[in-house]
């Protein structure tokens, strides 16, 4: 008489707790990848907010004007090197704060936070 209630218990544990968790987690997020495109002397967007493990592509589609997307201050990503076109991937796995300017145009700056 034991044995069969502990099968019937085994079971029904067994089917609660994946319910139980799912509906007490944030559902599950695939990494992303943003683009910012580098256009009118400018980033657009100049400002990120991503998550720690999703990309950004920098995309150089300024006509005639080459761009760098060069990494500053203490917390630093690969930067790129100075093109007309093509685009930049970085991937982020650590929070922070990543500032980055255009050499060339000083003008030029932005932000990717990594929360
Ligand atoms: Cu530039």
């Amino acid at each position: 008489m034991k044995q069969p209630q502990t099968a019937a218990l085994v079971v029904a544990l067994v089917v609660a707790i994946p319910a139980g968790v799912g509906a007490a987690s944030a559902p599950a997020r695939s990494a992303q990848t943003r683009t910012v495109r580098i256009h009118d002397i400018g980033f657009h967007s100049s400002r990120l907010v991503i998550q720690r493990g999703d990309s950004v592509r920098w995309k150089f589609v300024d006509p005639e004007v080459s761009h760098n997307v060069t990494s500053r201050g203490h917390t630093r990503f690969r930067s790129s090197p100075t093109r007309l076109t093509g685009s930049h991937r970085v991937r982020f796995t650590r929070r922070g704060t990543y500032r980055y300017v255009c050499t060339i145009h000083p003008n030029m700056r932005g932000s990717v936070v990594v929360r």
